[in-house]
């Protein structure tokens, strides 16, 4: 095993459809924290609560594990261009990566869609931004049709070598907690992190006899195909990151849920919002809305007694605080300047 630091490619060489010939292509991605809940998980009388803390990868989102991996094939079939379609972090992340090999970044985004954060990283990294009139849906098509471009590595989930990075953060929380959770918790968008999660805990299971946790899928309510059943034509949610209505990795985030014996459930905005509030306030963790949408299923399904048996809990928190600024000061009011007085402090103090 590679050393500390490393990133995914070099510790998980092994596992990943990688040869010597394949480019190490890293940011230092992988390697976060799996939290143990200070304050939320005794509040809900769950004794083993943990957070997997995967805004802290390079670029703010679990997308870096799996885009490490796809530029690194793109590298070594000698694509000139990465391209994607996004609701914010996926193209935050294909910029980066992009930009660290010497690659062209297109990235496709949803009018109004994408938190500043991340239309500011992707501008910063210096991709090429295409603003569609349209939702990420319609955004998606038209990329797949782009796919077999000589020069184009099209680097959204329905890349198999994303899946495969992102399944390494599975491999981390096993490492972590000395053997699998009993259950996870995991916001679904476009279905591929859930998806790549279950392949991960299931190639464990193969490798030492491990058992796999119950995957606990979380969508917002105004944008929950998987749950409805069928595609939804306007998705709507404050989460930004998983407003689609048509997800890529449908039939494997349904196989990740039935074959785990889990559930995929919806949450509302508002759930979603005390969930981020509470990640804050009572555990100093700050995430995007969409990665609270796990922990408010949780808390959701804790509050009713869903949860009873015990064992140790994991929810992924998938992008960092910092993507969506507007959503952390909803509601409050930034403080006015006074004068610099002890009595102003004093009274600050209380
Ligand atoms: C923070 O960036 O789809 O179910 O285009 O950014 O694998 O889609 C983002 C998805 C959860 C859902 N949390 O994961 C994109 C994009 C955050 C995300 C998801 C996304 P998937």
């Amino acid at each position: 095993m590679a050393a500390m630091g490393a990133g995914i490619i070099d510790r998980y060489a092994a596992y990943l459809p990688v040869t010597a010939a394949t480019p190490r292509v890293t940011l230092g991605e992988g390697s976060t924290p799996l939290i143990r809940s200070s304050r939320i998980g005794p509040s809900l009388g769950i004794e083993q609560l943990y957070f997997k803390y995967e805004g802290l990868n390079p670029s703010g989102s679990f997308k870096d594990r799996g885009m490490a991996v796809a530029t690194a094939k793109a590298l070594e079939a000698k694509a000139r261009t990465l391209l994607c379609a996004s609701t914010g972090n996926t193209s935050a992340s294909a910029a980066a990566y992009a930009a660290r090999c010497g690659l062209r970044a297109v990235v496709v985004v949803p009018a109004g869609g994408v938190a500043a954060g991340k239309l500011a990283q992707a501008l910063a990294y210096g991709a090429s931004i295409l603003v569609v009139n349209g939702s990420f849906d319609v955004a998606l098509r038209l990329v797949r049709q782009l796919a077999g471009e000589p020069g184009v590595a099209l680097v959204n989930s329905v890349n198999p070598f994303r899946i495969e990075g992102q399944k390494t953060a599975a491999f981390e929380i096993v490492e972590q907690l000395g053997d699998a959770p009993a259950r996870l918790f995991i916001p679904v968008g476009n279905g591929g992190n859930i998806t790549a999660y279950w392949r991960g805990f299931t190639e464990l299971q193969r490798r030492d006899g491990r058992s796999r946790p119950v995957m606990y899928g979380a969508q917002a309510e105004g944008a929950a195909p998987l749950v409805r059943g069928k595609p939804v034509p306007r998705p709507r949610t404050i989460a930004s990151a998983i407003r689609i209505g048509n997800p890529a990795s449908w039939n494997s985030a349904i196989a990740a849920k039935d074959e785990s014996g889990g559930t995929i459930a919806t949450v509302t905005d508002a759930e979603i919002m005390a969930a981020h509030r509470r990640l804050s306030r009572e555990e100093g963790l700050l995430v995007e809305p969409a990665s609270a949408a796990g922990v408010a299923l949780l808390i959701k399904m804790a509050s009713a007694g869903r949860l009873s048996d015990g064992g140790s809990i994991v929810c992924v928190l998938t992008g960092h605080g910092l993507k969506d600024p507007q959503a952390l000061t909803r509601g409050l009011r930034l403080p006015r300047p006074v004068r610099p007085t002890l009595s102003t402090l004093m009274r600050a103090i209380g």
